[in-house]
């Protein structure tokens, strides 16, 4: 089935100009002015409206079982939502018990991943480390298409990666040709913190971000950064939310070091008085980790977008519902972490950024898709307009608007931490490889439609030494 987008702007993250695109089966064949609809095409008129590469959302967690209870959107529920805020693409996490089987980790998520209505990925933790866990990170890479391991250093005695796990697995990751991501929170700072508190009897939801200041994140950026510095490695930072995080970034990357961040709209939009909400459900619907921060966190956030420091926009769309909350209810430290968003990043991010002057729409596509795609290495597969691409579009009608609410969201949690917000600059078509699922307000998501996305490695840091090397063997001098 092929399918005509005439008359709109295409915009991709290097360039803007008017054009028509031509979609056959998955792909795009064709971009240009005033292309012919080949017989039996579908033709979407896109006049006044930006035709964009899909979003790729690179955190999510679709039916995570997470402290001590499961998150509320499955792979169908989570990516149909994304296709109607204009994400066609998710990399969700594996996430293996400490001391089970990475590989059979992978595969059980495999199977939940099926009924996908948008393509994903995957990163895969390192909760634990022994020989086993060193060879199936090489087989997820060889024959798996994993290229990302993600390291949690927060979640004691949960899933949190020590000093000597990040070593070993960073090193791994080098010798792979992958690259290790981590969630920089210093666990056994959290830890005492959170006993603390409750010994004051501070049980409350404000007692999360009073157990996870801004230093938590500062010191376990920097501990990260510098082990990925010390042995060579790439990272890349999950939902940085403060300055001094981003700080430790800036300094690395005017380093020369091959650091990259990731930040989420709530982090750009919330600050720390939601914990202050008497209404205890409404501030509990905001615990996630890290916290949202004191205020001037913001504007160093959208700095990073900027100045390019920061190059992903993610959701870590984590839902879970009031009653799931409410496991907390007399200690904050049992209220399961996690927001969701996939279905209003994109709208919040134009919102937020492109219509107050923050980002270009070259920058929005950039921090929305082509970024993600060009970290993970699937650009220009996905993340791109050109010809060859997956037909993952989203025409944006930036004159269109709509108004967040629990009632109208296609998520499966029962409120909405942007309930009321009025976003101008919707989707009004998702087409996700070549098909359309969102038109005009109506979702027509299909359960199974999505397909894995194979994530190839990058060259392993031999081959870049080797070809650093030339023709010169890599030994060591031989003295006397
Ligand atoms: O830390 C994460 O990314 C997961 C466990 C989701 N929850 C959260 O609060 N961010
Ligand atoms: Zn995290
Ligand atoms: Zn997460």
């Amino acid at each position: 089935m092929s399918i005509l987008i005439k008359g709109g702007t295409l915009v991709t993250d290097t360039l803007t100009t008017d054009g028509d695109i031509l979609c056959d089966g998955d792909k795009i064949i064709a971009i240009g002015p005033d292309l012919e609809a080949p017989s039996g095409a579908s033709i979407i008129d896109a006049s006044g409206q930006f035709v964009m590469p899909g979003g790729i959302d690179p955190h999510t967690h679709m039916q995570l079982p997470f402290m001590g209870t499961v998150a509320i959107d499955d792979f169908y529920s989570g990516t149909a939502a994304g296709l109607a805020g204009g994400t066609t693409s998710i990399i969700d996490f594996v996430i293996p018990e400490a001391g089970t089987s990475l590989l059979e980790a992978y595969h059980r998520w495999r199977g939940w991943a099926e009924k996908s209505a948008a393509d994903y990925s995957f990163h895969v933790a390192v909760t634990w480390w022994d020989d086993s866990v060193h060879e199936d990170m090489g087989t997820l890479v060889r024959d798996h298409g994993v290229n990302s391991f993600k390291h949690f250093m927060a979640y004691k005695g949960v899933m949190m990666a020590t000093d000597e796990i990040l070593v070993a697995s960073f090193e791994r990751c080098i010798e792979l040709g992958a690259i290790p991501t981590v969630h920089a929170e210093n666990g056994d700072l959290i830890y005492h913190l959170q006993k603390k508190l409750l010994a004051m009897g501070i049980t409350g939801p404000e007692g999360h971000p009073l157990s996870r200041p801004p230093e938590v994140e500062a010191e376990a950026a920097n501990r990260a950064i510098r082990i990925a510095e010390a042995l060579g490695s790439p990272i890349y930072v999950v939902h940085v939310s403060t300055k001094e995080a981003l700080d430790a970034i800036t300094r690395a990357r005017g380093n020369g070091q091959r650091v990259f961040g990731e930040c989420l709209p709530g982090h750009l939009i919330f600050d720390d008085s939601v914990y202050l909400n008497t209404d205890w459900e409404q501030a509990a619907g905001h615990v996630m980790s890290p916290p949202f921060r004191p205020k001037d966190n913001q504007r160093a956030l959208w700095k990073g977008l900027q100045s390019g420091h920061l190059q992903t926009t993610a959701t870590d769309h984590c839902a879970f519902c009031n009653d799931q909350k409410a496991m907390g209810k007399d200690d904050f430290t049992l209220i399961p972490n996690g927001t969701a968003g996939i279905e209003e990043r994109m709208s919040l991010m134009w919102n937020e950024g492109v219509r107050t002057g923050r980002l270009t729409m070259n920058e929005f596509v950039a921090v929305t898709s082509a970024n993600a795609a060009r970290i993970f290495n699937i650009y220009p597969r996905k993340g791109c307009l050109a010809v060859g691409s997956d037909a993952d579009i989203v025409v944006w009608d930036p004159e269109g608007s709509k108004t967040i609410s629990a009632s109208t969201q296609h998520s499966k949690i029962d409120f909405n931490i942007f309930e009321g917000m009025t976003l101008n600059g919707i989707p009004s078509h998702t087409l996700s490889r070549g098909r359309i699922f969102y038109k005009d307000g109506e979702l027509s998501a299909e359960e199974g439609y999505g397909k894995y996305i194979d994530r190839p490695p990058y060259a392993s840091y031999y081959d870049a030494l080797q070809k650093i090397a030339g023709s010169r063997e890599l030994k060591p001098v031989i003295r006397d």
